[in-house]
């Protein structure tokens, strides 16, 4: 997989408000905590399961990209620590192809115990503000804001771990 190893994110400009009054937030969970969280035994489970993940980009032409295979249990190359991979929407498990909506809603339903037992830390963005993570083990997303109203400047940099070719 060629996700960005770790990722940083530097509030230029920052909105003063997400949607709805909420203030403009960026959610982080750490995934390490969401394997910990599951039982034994779900995670020998997920331990043989692969998704199939869709590359994310938001046009047509992603259509024709070939989908990346990747374990949903990923252990980290420096630490060893195990988390979850669960990657973009819509990923599906190796093996239910053929079953692409079941394979969906068994990702949906482990994403949705994954949100009950681990919790979210929600960056309230100040300009000037900038966040470090490690993004083979950590999901984000950023929250919407009015772009009508409001101008948003962040400078996005990404480092690409090459452990495996130098091991
Ligand atoms: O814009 C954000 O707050 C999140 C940024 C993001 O999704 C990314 O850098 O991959």
């Amino acid at each position: 997989m060629n996700a960005l190893y770790v990722v940083m994110l530097y509030g230029v400009e920052v909105p003063p408000e997400g949607l709805d009054g909420q203030p403009h937030t960026t959610e982080f969970i750490d995934m390490l905590e969401a394997y910990n969280k599951l039982d034994k035994e779900q995670q020998k489970l997920l331990e043989n399961i692969s998704l199939y993940q869709k590359a994310p980009v938001f046009s047509k032409e992603a259509i024709d990209i070939p989908k990346k295979v990747h374990p949903i249990v990923s252990t980290h190359k420096v630490t060893g620590q195990k988390g979850l991979y669960m990657g973009s929407y819509g990923a599906v498990p190796v093996g239910m192809e053929n079953e692409p909506e079941k394979g969906k809603e068994f990702v949906q339903d482990l994403f949705e115990t994954v949100l009950t037992r681990t919790p979210i830390y929600s960056h309230v963005w100040q300009k000037g503000d900038v966040l470090f993570w490690d993004n083979s083990q950590v999901m984000h997303r950023g929250l919407p804001y009015d772009a009508t109203k409001y101008k948003r400047v962040a400078l996005r940099l990404g480092v690409v771990d090459n452990l495996e070719a130098e091991s």
